[in-house]
């Protein structure tokens, strides 16, 4: 009798759960799966990561450093997470290129209006979807934000690997993408892991960071890195920091672009809200510099280009400025 119905409530379970991965579909998520939220099978390289310092000012991240751990922690009543990938990608940059007369570069990823933004109201669609599936389900949202192991969900949702530039890569469209997760109590069946690294003896993108920002396959020192550097940075450049941003104005996509699985996979989005806006794709970096906190906001207050504010992009601007004049090395 209890046989008959645990299979009756996993007959359920399994018809809701695929009722929610259509409506994500149907949403504009590019592909979505289930992670369990059992603790965190890499917590000693977080631990590592942090006692290193690699994260620099980033002190957000050892505060959070418990829930990343054990992610039940971060909502108690929650089952599973639902986990999204959001296919970002305009087309292949000419790696030759030069940054265009107005400017510096901008990571792909900021192309638009601020992702954050554009997702955070998915998924609040999606939370009310598995709501109406699963009456009276209780779901809270995350993206890129809260002590969410972003990536460390993905791979267990099946979504993909963890590469050895840190990304989370899908086989079928590579890694720029964006995580989105909703963790919830509704009663829905998790996927498989993606257990297999198809990074094999690649090391390309090692090779190819401007910075040499990766101390080892799959450890970022972050305070390296020109993302870190432009974004998450708080402060004045140093002489050696201002030098290791090089003429990227916003964000970095080396270690991406040179990646094979996206060479082969990725696709240009079609995604209605993701469209690139030419003010953030190719600012004018001299505007930028000389820019009024004001017109700033009227015109970036809803980019990525928000998280340093008019500060730190002036100073990205005056580092890139510089950085042109400098005589090749
Ligand atoms: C802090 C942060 C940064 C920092 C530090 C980056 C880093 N590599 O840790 C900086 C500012 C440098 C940064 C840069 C970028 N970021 Co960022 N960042 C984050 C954030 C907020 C936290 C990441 C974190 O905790 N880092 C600490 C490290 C130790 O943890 P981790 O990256 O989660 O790694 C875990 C797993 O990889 C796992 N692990 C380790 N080894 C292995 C091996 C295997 C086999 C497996 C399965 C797992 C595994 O253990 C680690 C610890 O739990 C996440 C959002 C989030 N809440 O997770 C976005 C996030 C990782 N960033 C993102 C993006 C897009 C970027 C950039 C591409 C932006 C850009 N173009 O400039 C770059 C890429 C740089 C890079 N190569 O990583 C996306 C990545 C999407 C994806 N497909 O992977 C995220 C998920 C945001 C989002 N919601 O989309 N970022
Ligand atoms: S984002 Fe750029 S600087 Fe950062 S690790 Fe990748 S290639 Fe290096
Ligand atoms: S460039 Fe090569 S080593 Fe780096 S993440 Fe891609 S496949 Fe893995």
């Amino acid at each position: 009798m209890k046989k008959g119905v645990e299979q009756l409530r996993r007959a359920e379970a399994s018809r809701r759960t695929d009722a929610v991965k259509r409506r994500a579909r149907k949403l504009g998520f590019d592909a979505v799966g289930i992670a369990t939220l059992e603790a965190n099978a890499h917590a000693a390289e977080l631990d590592r990561w942090l006692a290193a310092g690699y994260a620099g000012t980033m002190t957000y991240l050892h505060r959070q450093a418990e829930k990343r751990k054990h992610p039940a922690r971060i909502m108690p009543e929650a089952r599973v997470a639902v986990v999204t990938l959001t296919n970002y990608f305009h087309g292949h940059t000419d790696p030759g290129r030069e940054p265009g007369e107005r400017g510096g570069r901008v990571a792909q990823y900021a192309w638009s209006a601020d992702y954050h933004r554009v997702l955070s109201r998915r998924l609040e669609r999606l939370a009310t979807a598995i709501r109406e599936i699963v009456p009276g389900a209780k779901s809270r949202c995350y993206v890129d934000a809260g002590p969410v192991p972003e990536r460390e969900l993905a791979q267990r949702a099946g979504l993909g690997w963890v590469g050895k530039n840190m990304m989370l890569i899908d086989p079928d469209r590579g890694s720029f993408t964006f995580i989105g997760v909703v963790l919830t109590d509704a009663d829905l069946v998790p996927d498989l892991p993606f257990e297999a690294d198809r990074c094999g003896t690649c090391r390309a993108c090692l090779d190819a960071c401007p910075t040499s920002a990766f101390v080892a396959p799959g450890v970022l020192d972050a305070q390296r890195c020109i993302s870190y550097l432009t974004i998450e940075h708080t402060g004045p450049f140093t002489g050696d920091e201002e030098r290791l941003v090089g003429d990227w104005l916003f964000g970095c996509d080396v270690c991406q672009d040179v990646c094979p699985w996206n060479v082969k996979f990725a696709r240009p989005t079609r995604d209605g809200e993701l469209h690139v806006r030419n003010e953030v794709a190719d600012p004018d970096v001299t505007a930028l510099l000389a820019g009024e906190p004001a017109a700033f906001e009227r015109r970036f207050g809803d980019t990525p280009f928000e998280r340093p504010g008019v500060a730190g992009m002036r100073r990205n601007a005056a580092a890139v400025l510089a950085n042109r004049d400098r005589p090749a090395p």
